[in-house]
């Protein structure tokens, strides 16, 4: 028996020799499976090295994840309603979906992008946009709550957003769809010539990260698709890809898709900025809303702004060219020295690379291939750095490793592509499973990517998961890049349509995130910041709860004169002041959701009982061994009984 033993530890031994061999050796794609199993494997009781927030897509809102693992963390509600905590149901947060067109509860949302000083990712915030009805939000990530929401008047289909200037100076979110403006009736097949793009710079406050529309360029009535910031040295400029510069109204796909080469239309943002700030541009009249969250009463409000700076570009010379790009491109991405600016033509075949120095000097050369509606186009010899050359099909989105490296997606020929920046050479493929979106690298986008890892967001999942009927949720994977190669060493799948996502390391984001809020500093007009300021307070057919919750009981737990017609708003305070110590509160046939309030907070809920009799309410969350006893009663007589008034706790 013993002898058996030792000689499977000696073969074992002799297997793991053997593991370690290969190890060394270069990179065998896939062979190693146990290996890639511990580049993702993060042990019970460790933490992940990266965060990735990945946008929702559909969903509306902003998943958390850990990288390399993948677990998913936190949904966090932006512009969807969420009745997980109450977001968007509660009275503190409904105005924060509040637009023009009134109460708005999903968008559909795209591209997150963290906040930036001096072109690397300094954590304080992340913003999306909703690309519907268009709106820019701002989450904060101390808290990982949605601070801020400004809707874009004079805009459609938000899509070329939200991406941020260096310093944060701007958030930047450009129209998908041109409409006229302002807005009116009008034949549809009017729209050549008439119609317009507008481009919005919303400036983010460096303090406290408040948003404002500064202005917005009027372009020609153009798809403006993606962005991008320059950096370093093109810092001061925007790229957006735009296509249907055909201006057609419909069958886009035949119709938009008859040019050669649409445009990137290069803005100096810099030169408008001080245009603007000598008095340039045009006040219009607007509608728009912005709506501001405050952590210090856990309530939001929501403005209506009434006008905005709009500005011609063919009023400010210098500020805006076209770069002729094949073939309707899609992505916009300019590299991490700010020199490259990559145009992904998802109908072509050959990626394209623009040199910003190259169009500095053609812009100096006053050498145009004439002019698009005053708006002067470069010749796209002179402004070309390099064409790459990939054999792939449908470039989509590109990323950088800060090496030197460009990765690009390929939706048709489901692949990321790894090649070289300045030589233009292909170094690497892998395929995706399937039809790839856009990627991710930590860091992908600013001056200084963390490398490590590409994460790949797949469009198709078909046979990667288990089948959960017609619909699959979308799938993810995750690429080690660390090697000379790509390695595909993970799939995970991912919540709605996570259209872009931005990482960051862990260390930048959680040693400052919030673990509750302090009841002294709660300036919640209905707050209880001490059991005994708990009361009921009628106000003709309006009553209002001032309740607190502790492990594990509601002051007060019966209420009694209530009357069939009420409203009751219950406006409940947890007094917990511990990390990770919620409470919940349901209350039966309320027509909204349950809320999740969270230690020092205040939140409310309106009821409005329309039954006669004794209906209870309680904790949604377990927050303690006697959690099923945290629960309480009200009392709803007819609606003209005389009962009084009244409520209790322990009585
Ligand atoms: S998109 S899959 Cu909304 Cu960014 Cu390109
Ligand atoms: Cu409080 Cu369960």
């Amino acid at each position: 028996m013993k002898k058996i033993k030792y000689s499977m530890l000696a073969f074992l031994g002799l297997v793991m020799v053997f593991t370690s061999c290969n190890d060394s050796g270069k990179k065998s794609s896939g062979a190693l499976a146990s290996n890639n199993a511990e580049k993702v494997y993060v042990a019970p009781g460790e933490q992940d090295e990266f965060y990735a927030f990945m946008s929702g897509g559909y969903s509306g809102n902003l998943t958390v994840y850990g990288l390399p693992s993948g677990r998913m963390f936190k949904e966090i509600p932006v512009f969807s309603q969420f009745p997980t905590s109450g977001y968007g149901y509660s009275e503190e947060t409904k105005p924060m979906l509040n637009t023009s067109f009134g109460f708005v509860p999903w968008d559909d949302s795209h591209h997150p992008d963290i906040s930036q000083t001096n072109g690397e990712l300094d954590g304080r915030w992340i913003f999306i946009n909703g690309n519907n009805t268009p709106r820019i939000a701002r989450i904060s990530l101390t808290t990982f709550e949605t601070e801020e929401i400004i809707e874009v008047p004079n805009s459609a289909g938000n899509h070329s957003s939200s991406f941020i200037t260096e310093n944060t100076e701007y958030v930047v979110a450009g129209t998908r769809f041109s409409v006229p403006v302002p807005q009116r009736d009008m034949p549809i097949n009017e729209y050549k010539g008439n119609f317009k793009g507008a481009l919005s710079f919303i400036s983010v406050d460096p303090e406290d990260g408040r948003m404002d529309l500064k202005f917005q360029i009027m372009m020609p009535g153009f798809n403006y698709d993606l962005s991008h910031p320059g950096r370093g040295k093109s810092h001061g400029w925007f790229f957006f890809t735009t296509y249907n510069t055909e201006e057609a109204n419909s069958l886009l796909e035949v119709n938009a898709s008859q040019n050669d080469k649409d445009f990137i239309a290069a803005i100096n943002w810099k030169k408008i900025e001080e245009y603007v700030n000598n008095g340039g541009g045009t006040i219009m009249p607007a509608n728009y809303a912005h709506n501001v969250y405050r952590d210090e009463n856990h309530t939001a409000t929501s403005t209506m702004k009434k006008e905005v700076l709009t500005v011609d570009p063919t009023k400010v010379p210098g500020a805006v060219y076209f770069l002729p790009t094949p073939k309707s491109p899609h992505g916009c991405d300019v590299d991490p020295t700010g020199n490259y600016i990559i145009g992904n033509g998802k109908l072509s075949a050959d990626l394209t690379v623009h040199s910003f120095d190259k169009m500095l000097a053609a812009i100096e050369g006053k050498k145009f291939d004439g002019e698009a509606y005053g708006i002067p186009i470069l010749k796209f010899e002179d402004v070309l750095a390099g064409t790459v050359k990939s054999g792939g099909l449908g470039p989509l989105h590109t990323e950088f490793d800060g090496e030197g490296n460009a990765y690009t997606t390929f939706f048709i020929s489901s692949e990321v592509v790894m090649w070289k920046l300045g030589t233009w050479e292909v170094i690497d493929r892998k395929p995706t499973y399937y039809s790839v979106g856009h990627l991710m690298i930590p860091g992908g986008n600013s001056r200084k990517p963390f490398g490590k890892y590409v994460v790949a967001m797949n469009k198709i999942t078909k046979d990667r998961y288990l089948p959960t009927g017609p619909e699959l949720e979308h799938s993810a994977q995750l690429y080690d890049i660390s090697g000379d190669k790509m390695e595909l060493i993970y799939d995970f799948p991912t919540h709605g349509e996570p259209h872009y996502a931005a990482g960051i390391p862990a260390e930048l984001i959680a040693p400052k995130s919030q673990k509750i809020y302090k009841l002294a500093e709660n300036e919640h007009p209905y707050a209880v910041t001490t059991p005994d300021g708990a009361k009921v307070v009628r106000e003709g057919k309006e009553v209002h709860v001032y309740m607190s919750m502790i492990r594990s009981h509601f002051t007060p737990d019966n209420i009694e004169g209530i009357k069939v017609g009420d409203k009751v708003y219950f406006h409940i305070t947890n007094h917990e002041q511990d990390f990770d110590v919620p409470h919940g509160f349901a209350m039966i046939g309320a027509n909204n959701s349950e809320l999740l309030i969270m230690p020092g907070q205040t939140k409310s809920l309106v009821w409005e009982p329309k039954q006669e009799g004794v209906w209870p309410f309680y904790c949604t969350d377990f927050c303690s061994a006697l959690h099923q006893e945290m629960q309480g009663y009200v009392r709803v007589s007819p609606a003209n009984s005389n009962i009084d008034l009244s409520w209790s706790l322990g009585e």
